[in-house]
């Protein structure tokens, strides 16, 4: 990191704080840290430079005071200060469940027809991404470094301006950008592309994210230059300069694998593959999500029982769908449509002492997460649309015996890091799917050894930690030619087979 990026404080901003707050049976609220990626990897990095996080509690029962409070006494230990935007329940419905999860994410995924343009939700989307900008205004000196997450607050940049805050911003999409085609049916496609211009570094998962950027921007904006090649261009609007880059996400490489060759972890994997004897397990978790292709990895499934009839009693889908956004209706009939479909698969092939698919509707800790990762002879991972997948990149992590193999959606934004070595798979593509079920079953185990150590290879050189560092580097580098694209990275390729 060079001298500048030392210098500034760092705020980051995002939907959630990175806590957990939970109310226990005698009715009082507790707190405790979040565990995802993003805090892995930015909490030393806050610790380091001194930042500040800023973001909503999570909970609109909790009262103000308590939560002001619980974060005052109970974060003394995070080494960075955690700062509050406080939402009423309708905040919440209409900015976050609505706008935010009924529009922006099924549009940013391709789904237009999925869409709910409910004008209502986008005047309360303006509203909370400027109550952000003011509790951020509260704090932010000129020289801080200010980094905003992903698609709930894509207009915070363009309120930030408007009250005079002169602090570098930043912001960085988790989820893809939409082609020209689909970010054109956005009723506020002009605001959303002005507000985000307004940040001075955008970054986004992959290449492909970036070009649509680029081109929704010179479609709909008159006067857009871009500069460049590489990971990071510039781009020149009106008299400022944006840098736009792409940097995939990751995580914590060493702590997957770390954990994974745990006793505790050991111990379960063990016990994992009893209930298994004799048989290829494929892995699937997901977030109950119509983004993540849940349906047609079950149909994929059925096809491969049907057509392949040696996989029957010598493999088992382990299927895990994570309760997640229940309050939305589409999620509550996907469910119905998914258990629905499981039913009908066991129904029909179910023989004394096999079961097709093992499925489960909830959340595991992480150890047993892990001991899935490390167990499973396979993964099959089938977004019809994904930003990254981070699943996948777990996966490899935690697959130490390097025996897993990695089947993968193409329409996963992980694809152009591992493309040459996962098994590819067009999740509409039903036969395909079963094709490559049977020829992962068939796969000798040298070249699954060798497929999954390279794939780890690349995780582990390209974690979550790099990601922070070629992010801050990009924002604070002087020459763009310091970021050439990575080694490992395969923009775009589709061989005709369809399987990798
Ligand atoms: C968004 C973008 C992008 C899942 N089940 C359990 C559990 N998980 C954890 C996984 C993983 C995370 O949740 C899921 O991350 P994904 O990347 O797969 O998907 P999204 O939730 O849709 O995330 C995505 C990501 O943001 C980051 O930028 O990659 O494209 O959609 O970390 O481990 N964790 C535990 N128990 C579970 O049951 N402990």
């Amino acid at each position: 990191m060079n001298e500048r990026t030392k210098k500034n404080r760092l705020i980051i901003v995002s939907n959630r704080l990175p806590i957990v707050l939970s109310q226990a049976d005698d009715g009082t609220w507790q707190l405790r840290r979040g565990s995802g990626g993003l805090v892995t990897a930015l909490a030393p990095v806050l610790k380091d430079r001194g930042g500040l996080w800023i973001g909503w509690s999570g909970s609109d029962q909790a009262d103000r005071n308590v939560v002001q409070k619980l974060l005052r006494t109970e974060t003394k230990n995070f080494g960075y200060a955690l700062k509050p935007v406080n939402l009423t329940t309708e905040e919440k419905e209409k900015y976050y469940e609505g706008f935010a999860n009924e529009v922006l994410w099924p549009l940013f995924h391709d789904l237009p027809a999925h869409c709910n343009f409910d004008p209502e939700y986008w005047r309360f989307y303006q509203n909370v991404n400027r109550k952000f900008a003011n509790v951020i205004k509260q704090s932010a000196r000129d020289s801080d470094f200010v980094w905003v997450h992903d698609y709930h607050l894509m207009v915070v940049a363009k309120e930030l301006r408007a009250i005079d805050v002169k602090s570098a911003l930043a912001y960085y999409l988790h989820i893809p950008f939409p082609p020209l085609d689909i970010f054109l049916r956005l009723p506020w496609r002009f605001q959303i592309l002005h507000a985000l211009l307004e940040y001075d570094v955008i970054g986004f998962q992959t290449l492909r994210d970036r070009r649509n950027f680029i081109q929704c921007a010179r479609t709909l904006i008159k006067g857009i230059r871009v500069s460049g090649r590489g990971q990071v261009v510039s781009m020149k609007y009106g008299d400022r300069y944006l840098r736009i880059g792409a940097f995939p996400i990751s995580i914590d490489y060493r702590d997957f694998a770390k954990l994974a060759g745990s006793k505790e972890v050991s111990e379960r994997a063990w016990y994992i593959h009893e209930d298994f004897p004799e048989q290829q397990i494929i892995l699937g978790i997901d977030r109950l999500d119509y983004t993540k292709g849940i349906l047609d990895k079950l149909k994929g499934y059925r096809n491969a029982l049907r057509r392949y009839p040696e996989l029957q009693e010598n493999t088992t889908l382990v299927q895990f769908v994570v309760p997640s956004r229940r309050s939305i209706p589409k999620y509550a009939s996907l469910k119905t449509e998914i258990e629905r479909l499981v039913g009908e698969i066991n129904g029909e092939y179910t023989r004394s002492g096999w079961i097709p698919i093992q499925y489960f509707f909830r959340s595991m800790e992480r150890p047993e997460l892990i001991a899935y990762y490390r167990t499973a002879e396979n993964a099959l991972i089938t977004p019809i649309k994904d930003g990254m997948n981070l699943v996948a990149k777990e996966y490899c992590a935690s697959n130490i015996d390097v025996r897993g193999l990695l089947i993968l959606s193409e329409f996963a934004g992980a694809i152009a890091q591992f493309q040459k070595y996962a098994l590819l798979v067009n999740p509409h593509d039903v036969e395909g799917i079963a094709d490559v079920i049977y020829q992962a079953f068939k796969m000798t185990a040298e070249e699954r050894k060798d497929r999954m150590r390279r794939l780890r290879r690349i995780v582990r050189r390209y974690d979550i930690f790099w990601w922070v560092d070629s992010f801050l580097k990009a924002a604070f580098a002087k020459d763009l030619s310091d970021f050439p694209l990575m080694e490992d990275y395969v923009p775009e390729e589709f061989s005709e087979s369809g399987a990798g």
